[in-house]
């Protein structure tokens, strides 16, 4: 087979990089283009470089339905930076019948010389040059004549076969994506902005994971001596381990550990009101409630939760409040935050044993969406078995996650 290599962060991937690999594969007829992410880049100073898991991820959505694209995890398992000669010295040896052509830009051409071992890269491959179409940098006649010399220098020196791709730049980058996504607080406004330059499934995936977000920083200590006096020993016990329950998770799914650690923190802030309290504070605050909370009380603390939250806690990120509206019955299609927080809920390390309670802490770090169905389970399970109300919005829960699997 004859095979591109285009190597980078990819930090995120962009349209730019999907058009260079299939600009490259029409033009030089390669059978497949690997887009190779680096498992660990060169530290740049002040860049956010997300995940491996994410970049990784992000690409895969990217390359999904490209014929003869696709993602390379060469490089995965990488935990330093590594050179170029050094991953085609690699390929060369795991893929003997294959060809390789080692895709570059017009601008790493012309220091080409100053790569590590660039007399070895040129062994293992034939370097594809990127050659920009009358954009920025001259005309297509300049930017041929300035490749072909530096070409003719570099065999010379150090020898190779060189192909020129010429093509038509895309006028984006990585780093601007980053900085849009850090500067802009509206999500419209960001979603706009990136679905112009991925796909539908990437940008879904960097938004619903909150990447490249500057951090919002809450004052935990604070928070936490008003919810030491609020809330009984045992409720305020619980309340940490949802805390920390919910961090973990939020490490393991990718999704911000602050968000998640402040929804653990309030979710059940108003679980020190009577139901009596509770009535009288919804109807102060024009909260409606459903016939089910009316029926069965002790789930208001949910809605009037969130709303303290941002009432007297003043929370105003969307998905920490709706994650601590729905923590008691869950919703259906609920995202990463309302899970967690419902699963954290359930699993944290001071709940008392019911049945199955290993099982599911054991799933929430493998299968999310499986844990939240089992706690539906259990729970339908459980009021049927006292005769309790069941809010039907548990059962729609619950139908959702059956379907879902
Ligand atoms: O607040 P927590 O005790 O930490 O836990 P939670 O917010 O899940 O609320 C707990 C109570 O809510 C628990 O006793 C089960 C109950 N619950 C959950 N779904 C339903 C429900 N109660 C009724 N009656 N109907 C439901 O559908
Ligand atoms: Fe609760
Ligand atoms: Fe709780």
């Amino acid at each position: 087979m004859k095979i591109g290599i285009l190597g980078g962060t990819f930090n995120p991937m962009h349209i730019g990089h999907m058009e260079m690999a299939i600009q490259a594969k029409k033009h030089l007829s390669l059978d497949e283009v690997w887009i190779m992410p680096c498992g660990t880049p060169p530290h740049k100073e002040g860049d956010i470089v997300l995940s491996r898991i994410h970049r990784f991820k992000i690409c895969e959505l990217f390359c999904e339905g490209e014929e003869g694209i696709v993602v390379s995890y060469e490089e995965y398992n990488r935990l330093t930076p590594n050179y170029s000669y050094q991953t085609l010295a690699y390929l060369r040896e795991n893929h003997p019948h294959d060809e390789f052509v080692f895709l570059i830009g017009q601008d790493s051409l012309l220091y080409f010389d100053s790569w590590k071992s660039p007399q070895k890269i040129v062994k293992y491959a034939t370097i594809g040059v990127f050659m920009r179409n009358s954009h920025k940098g001259g005309t297509t006649d300049y930017n041929q004549k300035i490749c072909l010399e530096k070409i003719a220098s570099l065999k010379e020196m150090i020898g190779g076969d060189y192909i020129l791709i010429p093509y038509e730049p895309t006028d984006i980058s990585s780093t601007q994506i980053r900085a849009y996504i850090a500067d802009h607080p509206d999500p419209e406004a960001v979603r706009e902005y990136i679905l112009k330059y991925t796909k539908i499934k990437a940008c879904d995936y960097i938004m619903s994971h909150d990447l490249y977000k500057t951090p919002v920083k809450y004052d935990y200590n604070a928070i936490e001596k008003e919810l030491k006096k609020q809330l009984k020993p045992s409720r305020y016990t619980h309340t940490l381990g949802v805390c920390y329950t919910a961090c973990a998770l939020a490490m393991r799914w990718g999704v911000s550990v602050d968000k998640c650690r402040i929804a653990g923190l309030l979710h059940d802030c108003a679980k020190y009101m009577s139901k009596e309290e509770l009535f009288d504070y919804a109807s102060a605050h024009d909260i409606t409630l459903s016939e089910a909370e009316k029926i069965a009380p002790q789930l208001i603390h949910a809605k009037v939760g969130a709303f303290m939250a941002k009432d007297t806690y003043g929370i105003t990120d969307e998905d920490v409040l709706h994650a601590i509206s729905v923590h008691t019955t869950g919703c259906p299609d609920m995202n990463l935050y309302d899970e967690i927080i419902f699963v954290s809920d359930y699993i944290e390390p001071n709940r008392e044993p019911v049945p199955h309670l290993e099982e599911i802490r054991n799933m929430a770090f493998s299968d999310l969406e499986m844990a939240v169905r089992m706690i539906l389970k259990n729970t339908i399970f459980y009021l049927k078995e006292t005769n309790a109300y069941i809010d039907p919005t548990t059962q729609e829960t619950l139908d959702y996650y059956e379907k879902e699997q």
